[in-house]
């Protein structure tokens, strides 16, 4: 996403309260790292069931229970309900090896959760649930942007990312600045 109006407002990412979950969850010592806009429009279909950013930290042990270091956080550009396909979660199956999830969630042992989201509300998710998109039946652009947060110690570089200007970066507070992690553009 480019760091430029209308698509960037500092306000998505240093909101008080929901910065207060997400060091809550992890540690106070978090930074932004990546985000991005899911838009699907009319026509779009389910998505696969997927996880994202699952990159163990010791590949050895891939399903090594550990505690979380990087959360994502959405929110609606537009409200977003059951008929503007809102994302769908499976609870708790990021605790799960993902044969056992995926088949928690075919035997109906998981339910899969939609999750409408009014104008405001957040989504604070760990990216390593099983989720998915559904279809948008709507003419309306159904945007979600997503921030990802993480432990200030980890770092994947899974995903480009634009990098901001040196104006923006200058406008911010050091306390701002402290909490990002993206590429500044001179
Ligand atoms: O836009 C959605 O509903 C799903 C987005 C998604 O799967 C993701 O952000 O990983």
């Amino acid at each position: 996403m480019p760091f430029e109006p209308p698509c960037f407002a500092p306000q998505f990412f240093f909101d008080p309260d929901v910065l207060s979950i997400v060091r809550g969850l992890m540690d106070d010592s978090i930074v932004a790292d990546q985000w991005g806009c899911d838009v699907p429009l009319r026509g779009s279909e389910y998505q696969g069931l997927h996880v994202d950013y699952q990159r163990p930290l010791f590949p050895e042990l891939p399903d090594l229970f550990l505690p979380v270091y990087v959360v994502v956080v959405s929110f609606g550009l537009v409200p977003i309900a059951v008929e503007h396909g809102p994302i769908e979660i499976a609870p708790g199956t990021h605790r799960m090896p993902r044969a056992d999830a995926l088949r928690a969630i075919e035997v109906e042992e998981v339910a899969m959760q939609s999750i409408p989201l009014e104008i405001g509300d957040v989504l604070i998710r760990h990216p390593w649930a099983l989720h998915r998109g559904t279809p948008n039946t709507t003419d309306t652009l159904r945007a979600l942007v997503t921030i990802r947060y993480v432990r200030r110690w980890y770092a994947d570089e899974s995903r480009d990312v634009q990098a901001m200007s040196h104006a923006l970066w200058e406008s911010l507070t050091a306390d701002q600045q402290s909490g990002l992690r993206f590429p500044i553009r001179r």
